[in-house]
């Protein structure tokens, strides 16, 4: 049966990727071929590095969620496009056989340009985790601002590389709160069904979840819910379940149980590489440029924008720098990214028309930590799959939603570990700070105490009706609340107020916004299933309108 107009068909069906490599700064295409899950196919190699001077109809400034709906749409109408990420293509293996490093043993592939690691978790059991690494162009950046990390994927998939996979749709009585100005009935109708159809979303098999050894934590998790009167709820998310159905098997290499999370995926899960990028590949019309980071955007004489990229080394040091022209210059480089660019692009003087709502309205998505002790009687499992399934739905009555997250250190740990998304009311700005030529974020750790206390409403009665106590290991020596951090950075150019109501940027012709820095602050669940379908929603109006 064929998809639905403007759906796609679901990304099972695509399979073997050959890549037909174009020269100079175009174009390379994919042809889909065979029966072979799409899951543990290596993706697609991508580099086909700008040319300085070219010109290019659309330029797409980064490789994540938005920047690829991007991509595929503009391409099947017809629109040549060029993506620029600054991070590296993972399309190689390394001397080990494997792209992605593993979680517990991280290495240079593991973190951007850092010389000693900065995981998130920074303790286990009292003893510090981070260790040394030589400086790499690696695939999670730990972005530190005064009051806070905002850990991001840096790479040709953005995000989509590094995340847990958690495809999760608001429910709709939220959604006001989330697009004030998106009308909810599009949006549940169409962009939402298209993003998860686009995206491979898929909810385990209960069947096969309730009795799999991976999954222990997550029903003991279920169990402390639900005995405290919680709301409980299976998370949909990209990885092919029927994989992680062989790794537990042991038929086929193992990923998710193997604790491949933060640091990428060698199999199994459904990044961007593998669904809206292939798709758009094998248009023949989309080129990437890995390791090549926007600097400049501005106004060319005779019309378009004058574009300045920095190609880097993987020690991260700019080996060249090129000018290309492009009619129309799509920021996609995520929150933080399209952030730190248009700020710092209107406080020089180089796109002055910009208005006063550039940078504004950054949220941390209420993220916040913890974890807790259980009894003996309640172990969480050795092997814990690295891909959640469950969560604490508490947002209606305490504005919380519980990710039963994983804690896979392979031993068992007698812990219960959860992220929640919080209704944290605190929204920070983006400014240029002109003495040390870079761009600040005044967030303030304090501002996550609405946050804990949001938190605390669910953690503190599970604790109280189980008897147990939170962990203190976890974030460094008696600590209890991983408050110094966001994976989920949203805002900073915030849809109808920075840009017109579809993403189009105020003050400019042929600039638009098409990523996380669109919503302001909070999506009430991880966000990138909105991410998605709202670069749907407007780059199927950019198309019709603009274009
Ligand atoms: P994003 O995916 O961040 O892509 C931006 C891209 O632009 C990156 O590849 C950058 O390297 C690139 N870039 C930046 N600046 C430049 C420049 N100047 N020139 C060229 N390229 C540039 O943006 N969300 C969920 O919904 N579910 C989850 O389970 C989940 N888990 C997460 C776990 C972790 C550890 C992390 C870090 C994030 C997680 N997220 C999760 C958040 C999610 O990945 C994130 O919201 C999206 O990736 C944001 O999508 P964007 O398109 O905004």
């Amino acid at each position: 049966m064929s998809p639905p107009v403007g759906q796609d068909r679901p990304v099972e069906g695509m399979s073997r990727r050959h890549l037909i490599a174009g020269t100079g700064s175009v174009l390379s295409g994919v042809l889909l071929a065979g029966h072979a899950s799409a899951t543990h196919a290596r993706p697609a190699p991508v580099a086909a590095p700008f040319d300085a001077g070219a010109h290019v109809p659309a330029l797409v400034v980064g490789t994540g969620y938005g920047g690829c709906v991007a991509a595929l749409r503009l391409a099947r109408a017809g629109v040549d496009v060029h993506m620029a990420e600054m991070g590296m293509a993972w399309d190689t293996p390394g001397p080990d056989g494997k792209t992605f490093a593993n979680t517990t043993e991280p290495d240079h592939r593991s973190f951007w340009l850092r010389t000693r690691t900065k995981q998130p978790l920074s303790n286990f059991l009292g003893f510090p985790l981070d260790k040394d690494v030589p400086r790499y162009t690696g695939i999670l950046d730990a972005e530190e601002f005064g009051g806070i990390t905002v850990y991001q994927g840096r790479g040709v998939g953005g995000g989509s590389l590094v995340n847990g996979g958690m495809a999760v749709t608001p429910r709709r009585e939220n959604f006001p709160a989330v697009l004030p100005t998106v009308d909810a009935g599009e949006m549940y109708d169409v962009y939402y069904p298209r993003a998860n159809a686009g995206l491979g979303v898929a909810t385990v098999d209960q069947g096969w979840w309730e009795s799999a050894a991976c999954y222990q934590y997550a029903r003991v998790g279920r169990k402390h819910a639900e005995r405290s009167g919680f709301p409980f709820v299976f998370v949909p998310n990209v990885y092919d379940w029927d994989y992680m159905e062989q790794e537990a098997a042991g038929t086929v290499p193992r990923s998710a149980l193997e604790g491949e999370v933060l640091f990428g995926n060698n199999h199994g899960k459904k990044s961007l590489q593998k669904t809206y990028l292939a798709r758009a590949l094998a248009t023949g019309r989309v080129s990437v440029s890995p390791l090549h980071k926007v600097t400049s955007v501005a106004p060319a004489v005779g019309g378009g924008y004058r574009v300045l990229i920095d190609q880097l080394d993987t020690t991260g040091v700019t080996t060249a720098t090129k000018t290309v022209t492009a009619d129309k210059v799509f920021f996609a480089a995520g929150s933080v990214g399209t952030s730190k660019l248009l700020t710092r692009l209107k406080a020089t003087g180089v796109l002055p028309a910009l208005n006063a709502e550039i940078g504004k309205g950054w949220g941390d998505n209420g993220n916040v930590m913890c974890g807790r002790a259980n009894h003996m009687w309640d172990a969480t499992g050795c092997l814990q799959s690295a891909m959640p399934t469950a969560g604490i739905d508490n947002w209606a009555a305490g504005g919380v939603f519980a990710e039963v997250a994983p804690l896979p250190t392979g031993i068992e740990s007698y812990a219960s570990f959860y992220l929640s998304i919080t209704k944290n009311p605190h929204r920070a700005a983006f400014t240029w700070n002109a003495a040390a030529g870079r761009v600040d974020l005044d967030w303030r750790t304090a501002w996550k105490q609405p946050s804990i206390d949001a938190a605390r409403t669910i953690f503190d009665r599970i604790n109280a009706k189980e008897g147990t106590i939170y962990r203190t290991d976890l974030f460094g020596a008696y600590k209890i609340w991983g408050d110094h951090l966001t994976y989920h950075p949203l805002g900073g150019a915030v849809l109808d107020r920075a840009t017109d109501n579809h993403g189009r940027l105020h003050g400019y012709r042929g600039l638009y916004v098409i990523d996380g820095a669109l919503i302001p602050g909070n999506a009430s669940v991880n966000p990138f299933v909105t991410i998605t379908a709202l670069a749907e929603r407007n780059i199927e109006r950019i198309i019709a309108e603009d274009l």
